[in-house]
């Protein structure tokens, strides 16, 4: 009987022991808050129509992997009929943001997604987007991002060439 309350002390001790080990390394792993007025914004790549903002939060939308940025989008902004190579999650943080299913710029048929709201868009699906007024969304998905416009014609990149 002894040994075996000797043997369950010691087993005790050892998931203590493992438990502050545990706790020692989850507090001193690092992390970073970005709050509203951390965020810095810098203008959006030239695959997107001029007017956007663009801020990086987390990784590198250039570089493969996962990565956070947010984009603000003036009143009247388009983005017309585009999809991407990956899947692009988007949360509207603030604004009035509407998104669109399809080939077709069509205010119509564009869904309003009031501040909160949260859209999975599959990797290869045409979509478009507008805001009403000032917006802000925040995208999360996986890099190197790219956008192929379903008209070459609305590729701003094709624009500056002519
Ligand atoms: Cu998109």
């Amino acid at each position: 009987m002894k040994k075996i309350l000797i043997a369950c002390s010691f087993l005790f001790t050892i998931a203590i022991v493992a438990l502050m080990a545990q706790q020692t390394t989850s507090t001193t792993s690092e992390h970073k808050v970005i709050s509203p007025n951390d965020v810095q914004w810098g203008d959006a790549p030239p695959s997107l129509p001029p007017g956007a903002k663009m801020a990086v939060l987390d990784g590198d939308p250039t570089k493969p992997g996962s990565f956070t940025i947010r984009m603000k989008t003036p009143a009247g902004y388009k983005i017309p009929p585009h999809t991407h190579p990956t899947a692009e999650r988007v949360t509207v943080i603030s604004g009035s943001f509407k998104l669109g299913m399809g080939d077709k710029l069509d205010d119509a048929s564009a869904q309003e997604m009031a501040p909160g709201s949260f859209v999975n868009l599959p990797a290869g699906m045409k979509h478009f987007a507008m805001s009403n007024a000032e917006s802000i969304i925040q995208i999360n998905s996986e890099g190197p991002f790219q956008i192929n416009y379903v008209n070459p014609n609305d590729d701003p990149r094709n624009a500056k060439k002519q």
